[in-house]
């Protein structure tokens, strides 16, 4: 299995919850490595350019006033598998369909209020890295 850093963002809701030691407590169990972080109030402009690809759906407009309602949580997780694991550590984007133990089933309100993001794929990952994070702020361990 390949080492991949994926990027992680505990939402505004989850940050609002006060969740953000439980999911990162939930990363570390799972052996994902936070190797960079910042808290941020994500501006419409950077919700928007960060969730571009979704910008014809219809829930796109409440989805970047949802993403900049409030400050939330950027990491960059690093580990084995790191893309699928913290997918699976996250569960289905609506929490009711969401398997029972996972960071959505467990505090998600909505199919829109789901807690955390994660990156769907390594090259969807670079990309969503770069676009919070400068290499020289990451730092990878053994
Ligand atoms: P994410 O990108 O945030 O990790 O979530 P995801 O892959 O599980 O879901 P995606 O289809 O990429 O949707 C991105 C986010 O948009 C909001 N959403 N709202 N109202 C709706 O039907 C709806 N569908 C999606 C959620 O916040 C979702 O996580
Ligand atoms: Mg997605």
């Amino acid at each position: 299995m390949a080492v991949e850093r994926t990027l992680s963002i505990v939402k505004p809701d989850g940050v609002q919850k006060n969740v953000i030691g439980e999911v990162y407590r939930r990363f570390e169990q799972a052996g994902l490595k936070i190797i960079a972080a910042r808290m941020l109030n994500l501006s419409q402009a950077q919700a928007e350019g960060f969730y571009a690809v979704h910008k014809e759906r219809p829930f796109f407009k409440d989805l970047v006033k949802y993403m900049s309602s409030g400050p939330v949580m950027v990491q960059v997780l690093e580990g084995e598998n790191a893309v699928l694991k913290n997918r699976e550590l996250m569960g289905a984007t609506d929490p009711k369909k969401a398997d029972k133990g996972t960071i959505r089933a467990d505090f998600a309100t909505s199919i829109e209020e789901n807690v955390v993001h994660g990156s769907d794929s390594v090259d969807n990952a670079k990309i969503e890295i770069a676009y919070f994070f400068a290499t020289a702020d990451l730092c990878p361990r053994a």
